[in-house]
């Protein structure tokens, strides 16, 4: 270390687990990042990504200034010239083509950034429009919905208590890659291994044997696509064979008896086939789940990015329920953040309701105040009132995350009058933007996990300020936002503080606070104002100065039961058959007999990339993180394909080339192939990825298979065809 060198801490926002880090920094550069030892959730935890923190941190590739586009080419330009420009168009057009012409796409780092927690609900309410598009659609939609339907709150998801559990059923999920998702839990591969050492078992229900699989007590190697079915049948031997017990919660439940006569015919008999797994495995399952004296099942991507995504993400929950382990300690818990709103008494609520819109042109249900990502390309091709003329992207990256890329290119590039993206990179999706609005590196950057605290298996608060002081030519995050949603709502040019203290007069009033209240918050920034008060105002009675003094977090202790209180449903009960669910059931009745012919694509994570956007690392690349195709021995055998030479992907949207790699790790019938690559485009600033740019997977996606429930794309289970290239 030279003299100049210090330490601060930062909490990691590059995956969910949220570890704290100490950064080492040496001026305004960070050159290090190692594990918080003294950290209240993650106590030292880290992996290769945030000790890659520094690298990405100074990416040189990272947009140091606002982009304009003048004359078809994006320039540098000031940050007033940026918002100039937005508050000229906008405006303009929602006046002249209504408040349906602007669409919002909201990417997966939102949930990543403080600014991202706080801002996008305000641009959404001041656009007014319901093209609103996120990456909930190509990833959780279903687990949502599933929520809304069951607990009358679409944000009351349980997370498995991994420090308590003696059994855990894992589907469709690979955490040793991944560190958990809807389960923020740093180290949850040590949390993994720390179960079977107490005794606890894991099974894992994956078509891959991945390194989560290998830890396992007991490996099912599933059909991709065949989960739902798999849940129903645990369901129906619980049921059949009495042993389904919802202990405490059975005064809470309504629908059993119609669950129980609905899903009778799904008996292990009958699922086998469609699940190829035998049926005295799926008993010896079930009842295993009904014996643990306390148990989760969990499911993640594998078993919502599919077409019965919905039902399975019900069903899940269904199992918790029926074996008395939802809202146990060891089984599946809701969290409680210190910014959620103070537990209300247990009453009726207004019930969560599906569809209370469409998209314009092909009459998608919304859900959850949202349109399906497959749908934005044609909201934006199709001519007619309504159609989107301009799109603004926050942390999204849609041209390679949404299925059938190329076309969503092409409609961004020639469909749009107008485009703005808030994204450090020139990439994919930003390089059509006409102003990109770039965040600061995270370093100089505040962070406070609004969205994942709210899914941690260990109640806890932290907050970090900025390691390195915010550059004299950069924006925080916080500040481009608020701004674009003056610029956006025609009140351009006041300060960005003002959006602030609308909405905490906004929330005072609500909660029937004097509007003098205000002054009591303290906080150097609108941002942490609002933090303050939601804090102030949330279950734990905290302020911003109390969480300062604790600068490696204030633990809230272990999740605890949130049941009757948590419950938003009409009937202030839990439903656990409700009507739509009911209505989707015949269509997993007619999957019974679906065979596939051919071969099934899936995905899948590499624990050193994330998505779309962290190619750009040279220390995280090479190794297995590669975009290969991954195919069995025996399938590869078949079509005649050697390990390494060049296969041929086709699917419905198109195909793709990649080397294959041979490999006994997918079952027979599967490949698989990673998402996030193709960085192959011209007019990106990603020079770093371009030099092994891979391809994009979700170009062999047409867009039309979704769940139709939560309208989530299926991005596995996905029928391809694989032939060597001559
Ligand atoms: N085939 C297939 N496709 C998939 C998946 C899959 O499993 N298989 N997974 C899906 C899932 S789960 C998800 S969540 C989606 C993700 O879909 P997206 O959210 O569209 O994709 P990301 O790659 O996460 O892109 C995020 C964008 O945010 C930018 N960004 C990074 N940090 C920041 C920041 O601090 N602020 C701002 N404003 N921007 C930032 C990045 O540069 C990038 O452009 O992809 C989905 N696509
Ligand atoms: N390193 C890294 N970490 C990440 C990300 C990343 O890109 N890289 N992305 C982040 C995001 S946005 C998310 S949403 C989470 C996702 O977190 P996870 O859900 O843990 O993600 P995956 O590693 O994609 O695991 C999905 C698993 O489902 C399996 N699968 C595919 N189809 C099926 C099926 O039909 N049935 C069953 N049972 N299994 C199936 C795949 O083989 C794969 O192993 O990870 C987050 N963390
Ligand atoms: S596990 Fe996730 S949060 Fe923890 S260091 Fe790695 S990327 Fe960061
Ligand atoms: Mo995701």
């Amino acid at each position: 270390m030279s003299h100049d060198s210090r330490t601060a801490l930062r909490i990691c926002p590059l995956c969910e687990a949220t570890c704290g880090l100490t950064l080492t920094i040496e001026g305004t550069t960070v050159t290090g990042a190692r594990g918080d030892r003294d950290d209240v959730l993650s106590q030292g935890f880290i992996c290769p990504k945030g000790a890659s923190f520094g690298g990405l941190d100074s990416d040189p590739d990272r947009l140091r200034t606002p982009l304009v586009r003048t004359d078809g080419v994006l320039r540098e330009a000031t940050w007033s010239e940026a918002f100039d420009l937005i508050a000229a168009r906008i405006p303009a057009l929602v006046q002249e083509h209504g408040k349906q012409s602007v669409g919002v796409v909201l990417g997966n780092p939102n949930v990543h950034t403080m600014a991202g927690g706080l801002y996008p609900q305000l641009l959404l309410s001041t656009l007014g429009t319901r093209n609103v598009f996120t990456a909930s659609t190509l990833d959780q939609m279903p687990k949502h919905v599933s929520s809304g339907l069951l607990f009358g709150d679409a944000n009351a998801i349980a997370v498995p208590d991994l420090d308590r559990t003696a059994h855990l059923l894992l589907i469709g999920a690979n955490p040793l890659e991944s560190n958990g998702s809807l389960c923020t839990a740093p180290d949850f591969p040590g949390k993994l291994k720390a179960l079977r050492k107490r005794g606890g078992t894991l099974t894992v229900i994956d078509p891959r044997r991945t390194r989560t699989a290998r830890l396992a007590d007991r490996h099912v190697a599933i059909r991709p696509g065949a989960d739902a079915l798999l849940l129903a049948a645990l369901t129906q031997v619980l049921i059949e064979e009495k042993l389904a017990d919802p202990g405490a919660l059975a005064e809470h439940l309504d629908g059993y008896d119609e669950l129980a006569e609905a899903i009778e015919d799904f008996t292990p008999e009958a699922v086998a086939a469609a699940c190829d797994i035998d049926a005295g495995t799926i008993r010896t399952i079930a009842r295993e789940l009904a014996a643990a004296p306390a148990a989760a099942v969990y499911g993640r991507i594998g078993s919502c990015t599919v077409e019965h995504g919905t039902l399975a993400s019900w069903l899940v929950d269904v199992l918790n329920i029926l074996t008395g382990n939802l809202d146990r300690p060891g089984g599946a818990l809701f969290p409680l953040s210190a910014t959620a709103r103070a537990p209300r008494a247990a009453a009726p609520g207004k019930g969560f309701a599906l569809g209370r819109w469409a998209s314009r042109v092909s009459g998608h249900p919304e859900a959850k105040g949202e349109l399906p990502v497959v749908a934005l390309a044609e909201e934006i091709e199709t001519p007619g009132e309504g159609r989107i003329r301009a799109l603004v992207v926050v942390a999204g990256n849609p041209v390679l995350s949404a299925p059938d890329g190329d076309r969503l290119d092409r409609a961004l590039a020639e469909g749009l009058d107008f485009m703005v993206s808030v994204d450090p990179y020139l990439n994919e999706t930003s390089r059509h933007a006409d102003v990109v609005l770039p965040p600061p590196p995270p370093s100089q950057s505040a962070h406070f996990d609004f969205a994942l605290n709210s899914l941690a298996v260990h109640n806890q608060v932290r907050y970090t300020r900025a390691a390195v002081p915010l550059q004299d030519d950069r924006m925080a995050e916080s500040e481009i936002l608020a701004r674009l949603v003056l610029a956006v709502g025609g009140m351009h040019g006041a300060a960005p503080e003002a959006v602030d203290d609308m909405v905490i007069a906004a929330t005072l009033e609500r909660a029937g606070l004097p509007e003098e209240f205000a002054a009591e918050l303290t906080g150097r920034t609108g941002a942490e104002r609002r933090l303050d008060l939601m804090l102030r105002l949330g279950p734990y009675d905290l302020t911003l100065e109390g969480l300062l003094a604790h600068p490696h977090g204030i633990d809230l202790g272990p999740l605890k039961p949130r049941v009757p209180q948590l419950l938003k449903t009409r009937s202030g009960r839990i439903e656990l058959f409700p009507a739509p669910i009911a209505a989707d059931l015949p269509r997993l009745r007619e999957a019974l007999d679906e065979r596939p012919t051919g071969l099934v694509l899936v995905g899948r994570r590499h624990l050193r990339s994330n998505n779309s956007w962290m190619h750009n690392v040279a220390s995280l690349r090479g190794g297995s993180n590669v975009c290969t195709l991954q195919i069995h021995p025996d399938d590869a055998a078949r079509i005649g394909l050697a390990d390494g030479a060049t296969a041929r992907i086709t699917a419905a949207g198109g195909e793709v080339e990649a080397p294959a790699e041979i490999t006994d790790a997918v079952r027979t019938g599967v490949v698989s192939l990673p998402h996030g690559w193709g960085h192959s485009r011209p007019g990106t600033r990603m020079s770093v990825a371009e030099t092994g740019p891979g391809v994009n997977v979700n170009q062999l996606l047409d867009g039309t298979l979704l769940d139709p429930l939560s309208g989530t794309a299926v991005l596995n289970a996905v029928p391809v065809s694989v032939a060597p290239t001559l």
